[in-house]
């Protein structure tokens, strides 16, 4: 055997022929084929098996470290975690892509190929999901000791099809053939309880003691998947739950004969990990979603408190000293009335003692305003479900009425408005009010979001907790969203700033002198078309369409949803098309409109938007009076991986959604970061994207927040618009008709009622104009092609403040107080 080969030389020493000796054992004795017979699935598998051996070394020093050292440590709770794949990205943090695809190329194997052959791992719906994936990869390259805690869901977000220009929902299975990055931890399983009633019993000196008798116990089994930091000194861990029957619950069924009986409690207890649910920005108030959230965020408590009462024993004194806990979203907001649960039943703290370390624990990031994502579970559910939680929840509730009438004495009102209990038809649960009272910092995503969130969402909060109200902007991971999906531009960079610039973006400034020079825009533009090649090419392959590279590629990529607007998008390319049907020699530069958008599968309109853009789609790309200066592109199930090939090859970034509405985005910072240009309104992060780039280098349209309120306070009428703007006139009742669904009249209708009939909630309209005299002025700015070049420069040279190391930083030093722990080789 190759005496390097063994999994104890450090990955800095790894050469070629190590890497290709270690594949080809995988082959062999993982995988039981060889070099003549395996596949491109074989030959990638046992890739991440060669790869593996040293993520798993890295994870065992890094765990050995943090257990000697005793280190405080931040638990990341969040219902989703968005990875994609692992392949590539483990490869470059380990700084081993170059090797493997060398050692690959002498086995006859095209590693990129190969890296196709991964599935994504889409355990999340969008940005909510994708930031806590950028969080752990900052947290692990920055040394931090932390965890990520999740649902190991048997299936992802749905994989989407385009039938007829509709979207259809297939399961994702993205474990049939094994995931290869993952090891289950039998030995750390954990066991939940459900349903059932409290007994109320008194102890030793008259003490309450409540017991809960649980109808039904599940079993909880770890799945932990390495997070690999850049330059791979510390692999930090995502341990993920999954449900399962527990066989102390089922035994008495089973032996009385039970056994058809045992077996569907089985399924019951499976179903809770079986899928995630596709709902963004809306809470349905599913109970199995209720589940759900209690199952990871009890069997993650229980991990936790195994783990310090190995160091500590029983003194909680230093709990929270050594732990801190952050809730993504009110998804794991369950997480609060657990410990108060586990420390004043379990433990027998009191509970002044118990709420003193629940609330050093705890913190919060709220990623929404909108009313409908909220959420609120009714108290009967709760009770049903989790029936000593309720009891809490109102412990808690009682309490923090008493504080509130000490700042507001008498204000009932106030107390109506603040309380945890919506008092109502349906008593329900407002899982926001828990979090902010059960956490000691609260935080919005970006400075606008979190402003709103101080003065729109939790005023009251923010003036009876001074100061626990903040901000952290959002960030994204240029190891994922620059180095690895775009080699080509991470070279030139590399060239040009040296290749400190993944662990410290501010470096990109450093490029920003060069945006004039001619040679480096020539290098940057042509690295660009190249991308915008690769990416034509995949729009070949995927829908069997030619587009221009020389074409402006524009791209909207995001979840489907009325607030983001795509469908001021689409009625923007519907008046371009009009406008070249009357006037055939319209000057416009060639462009190529870009959609990639999941919509939630009981989402109406949001469907009928994919519909519409698809069925425009047809009809302008065969349509030859256009003269390809048009075409549009819908690329079905838009996913990481397939953000990692649309990003590095656009030119426009479409950031439309209406003032108020986006808490952050991030979208709009890896596009920026890969040298495309923005065209979005003031809201969420792309206020502080433009005072990075500044005025001249995006293209911002638009009502500001404060306009969009006062419109809507005076009393905001679409029809005004519909009848003063001809174009806007011509363009919705052009959706009337069947032009773009011949033999079905009205099948595009939905988006025309929604906008006239139903009050525009969105303001597309009032919005439109601005919109497209916007898109004239990029389309001038592009027709310059050194001044295009310059902006796009700049655009990546400014986006340093949006790595997630800066976010995580401001986690570190302003809420989570931790200290790096450095991992010896
Ligand atoms: O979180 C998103 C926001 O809309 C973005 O503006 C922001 O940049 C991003 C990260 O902070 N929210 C989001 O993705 N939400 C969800 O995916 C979601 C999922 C399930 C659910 C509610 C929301 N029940």
């Amino acid at each position: 055997m190759n005496a390097k080969a063994n999994n104890t030389q450090s990955p800095a020493k790894i050469d070629k022929s190590d890497f290709k000796a270690a594949v080809v054992k995988h082959l062999h004795c993982t995988l039981g084929t060889d070099e003549n017979k395996a596949n491109n699935h074989a030959w990638w598998k046992a890739t991440c098996a060669a790869m593996q051996e040293h993520v798993l070394e890295g994870l065992r020093k890094t765990q050995k470290t943090h257990y000697l050292n005793d280190t405080r440590a931040v638990h990341y709770f969040s219902a989703e975690f968005l990875m994609g794949r692992l392949l590539s990205n483990n490869l470059q943090n380990f700084g081993l892509f170059e090797v493997a695809s060398g050692a690959l190329k002498e086995l006859g194997v095209e590693l990129t190929d190969i890296m196709e052959q991964e599935p994504d791992m889409a355990l999340g719906n969008g940005g909510l999901g994708r930031l806590a994936a950028c969080f752990i990869d900052s947290l692990a390259t920055m040394e931090l000791p932390a965890i990520g805690y999740g649902i190991h869901y048997e299936h992802g977000l749905f994989r989407q099809e385009i039938k007829s220009g509709a979207q259809i929902e297939r399961p994702d299975s993205w474990r049939d053939y094994g995931n290869p990055w993952e090891i289950c931890r039998p030995e750390s399983i954990q066991e939940v309880s459900l349903f059932g009633y409290v007994e109320t019993k008194y102890g030793e000196n008259g003490r309450v003691l409540k017991e809960w008798h649980p109808g039904s116990i599940v079993k909880g089994v770890p799945w932990d998947i390495p997070v690999v930091g850049y330059e791979g000194k510390t692999v930090n861990v995502l341990r993920l739950w999954q449900s399962e029957a527990s066989d102390y619950f089922n035994w008495d069924v089973f032996n009385a004969g039970g056994y058809v009986d045992a077996q569907r409690e089985n399924v019951q207890a499976e179903t809770i990990s079986k899928v995630l649910y596709p709902n963004d920005e809306t809470e349905a108030g599913k109970e199995l979603r209720l589940i759900q959230q209690y199952f990871f965020c009890s069997c993650s408590l229980k991990d936790i408190i195994r783990r310090y009462k190995r160091a500590h024993g029983d003194d909680w004194s230093r709990f929270a000293d050594q732990v801190v806990i952050q809730l993504n979203d009110t998804h794991p907001a369950i997480a609060i009335p657990e410990l108060m649960r586990i420390l004043v039943d379990r433990a027998e703290l009191d509970w002044d003692q118990a709420w003193g370390i629940c609330t050093q624990v705890f913190a919060y990031t709220n990623h929404t305003l909108l009313p409908e994502a909220l959420e609120k579970w009714p108290a009967r559910m709760i009770e049903k479900i989790l029936p000593r939680h309720l009891e809490i929840i109102y412990e808690i509730n009682h309490r923090f009425m008493a504080e509130v009438d000490k700042k507001w004495p008498g204000d009932n009102a106030m107390k109506a408005k603040l309380s945890i209990i919506e008092e109502g038809h349906e008593k329900m649960v407002r899982m926001g009010h828990l979090s902010v009272i059960g956490s000691f910092a609260v935080n919005g995503v970006a400075e606008m979001h979190s402003r709103l969130v101080k003065s729109s969402l939790f005023p009251e909060f923010d003036e009876l907790y001074p100061g626990k109200l903040t901000n952290v902007t959002n960030g994204i991971t240029p190891r994922r969203w620059l180095k690895a999906c775009n080699p080509s531009l991470s070279k030139l960079i590399d060239k040009k700033i040296g290749v400190d610039w993944p662990k410290d973006l501010y470096k990109l400034e450093g490029l920003a002198k060069f945006a004039s020079n001619k040679t480096f825009q020539k290098q940057f533009m042509k690295v660009k078309l190249e991308n915008k090649e690769l990416l034509a090419e995949e729009i070949r392959q995927s829908l069997d369409l030619e587009v221009d590279v020389n074409a402006i590629f524009d791209v909207q990529i995001k979840r489907l949803h009325e607030y983001k607007r795509q469908h001021l998008n689409l009625l923007h390319i519907m008046a371009l098309y009009r406008r070249i049907l009357e006037n055939p020699d319209y000057d416009m530069h060639p462009r190529v409109f870009i959609f990639g958008a999941k919509a939630a599968p009981g989402y109406k309109l949001a469907k009928d938007i994919i519909y519409a853009i698809n069925k425009v789609a047809d009809k302008i790309n065969n349509d030859p009076r256009v003269n390809n200066k048009i075409k549009v592109v819908f690329l079905p199930n838009y996913r990481v991986s397939l953000a990692e090939k649309m990003i590095p090859a656009s030119d426009v970034s479409e950031q439309i959604s209406t003032a108020g509405k986006e808490a952050s985005g991030t979208g709009n910072m890896k596009l920026a970061l890969n040298g495309a240009v923005t065209i979005g309104t003031l809201d969420g992060a792309n206020v502080e994207i433009a005072e990075e780039v500044g005025d001249d280098n995006i293209f911002i349209f638009g009502l500001t927040v404060e306009e969009v309120n006062e419109l809507k306070a005076k009393g905001y009428n679409p029809l005004d618009y519909y009848y003063k703007d001809p174009e806007i006139k011509a363009v919705l009742d052009w959706l009337e008709t069947d032009y773009f669904t011949p033999g079905k009249p009205g099948a595009l209708v939905s988006i025309k009622q929604s906008l006239l009939d139903h009050g525009d909630p969105y303001m597309v309209l009032a919005d439109y104009r601005s919109y497209s005299d916007a898109q004239i002025a990029v389309d001038e700015a592009y027709r310059d092609k050194e001044r295009w070049a310059e902006m796009a420069i700049i655009n990546t040279a400014k986006m340093g403040k949006f790595t997630s190391d800066r976010s995580i930083k401001d986690y570190v030093d302003r809420i989570w107080k931790l200290s790096p722990c450095k991992i010896e080789n």
